[in-house]
């Protein structure tokens, strides 16, 4: 196996008071997104998508294989079919796959069935992994590690969509299945969340949640 390397190029690095500062901003610009599922139809450019795009392939992946795929659509009649098919399994698991727990658990969020924002949001960003790949003769090719790269990918997305100044919902209808048949992805690829992307409607609300601090999710020694 041969392997080369390159020196390392475009590192950035701050004195230390401009460094906490960036830090400091980051955070608080982060801080402020919020999850949404009320958006306006609004449209959004597909250069901007295409710039958060880049973002999400700067991810870290197991043995650099980067199996994220995206597939970015504003597609009416594509969104029309994603909603009535989402609507379909979301139905299903309100109804009856739900146990009482889980619908417990999402009683605060006040989410149900209807998913209108998969037609009025301007743009919809299934996200799927590869499970194998194919080499130059067509075999199967394992890939490491593809949740945690595709969900560090996806983290990503969410930040710079943030950054750009859009709001996101990390919907996951369950199974999503469905999205292979409309998308006509190859069974290699395992659907992992359908990112919603717009801007949020006039008069949008959200849930009265707040976040944990540090202090309660991190320890340091
Ligand atoms: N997929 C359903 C249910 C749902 C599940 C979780 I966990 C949430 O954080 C929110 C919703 C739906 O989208 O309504």
């Amino acid at each position: 196996m041969s392997s080369s390397s390159v020196p390392l190029s475009g590192y950035v690095t701050y004195p230390e008071p401009e460094m906490l500062e960036r830090a400091r901003t980051f955070a608080d610009s982060m801080s402020r997104r919020r999850t949404v599922r009320d958006f306006s139809d609004q449209p959004v450019p597909r250069s901007v998508i295409e710039q958060a795009l880049r973002t999400a392939g700067t991810a870290p992946s197991g043995a650099n294989q980067q199996p994220w795929r995206f597939v970015a659509i504003s597609d009416p009649d594509t969104k029309h079919r994603i909603r009535v098919a989402a609507e379909a399994e979301e139905r299903e698991f309100y109804a009856h796959r739900a146990p009482d727990e889980w619908l417990a658990a999402l009683a605060p969020l006040g989410t149900d069935a209807d998913k209108p924002f998969l037609e009025h949001a301007p743009w919809l960003i299934p996200v799927f992994y590869e499970r194998f790949g194919f080499d130059a003769e067509g075999n199967k090719v394992k890939r490491y590690y593809p949740h945690e790269s595709v969900g560090i990918a996806s983290g990503l997305l969410i930040a710079a969509l943030h950054h750009a100044g859009l709001a996101t919902l990390t919907h996951t209808p369950s199974p999503m299945g469905f999205l292979n048949e409309l998308l006509d992805r190859g069974k290699n690829e395992m659907p992992f969340l359908l990112l919603v992307v717009g801007y949020p409607a006039a008069g949008c609300t959200v849930p009265d949640i707040r976040r944990l601090e540090v202090s309660e999710y991190a320890t340091f020694k």
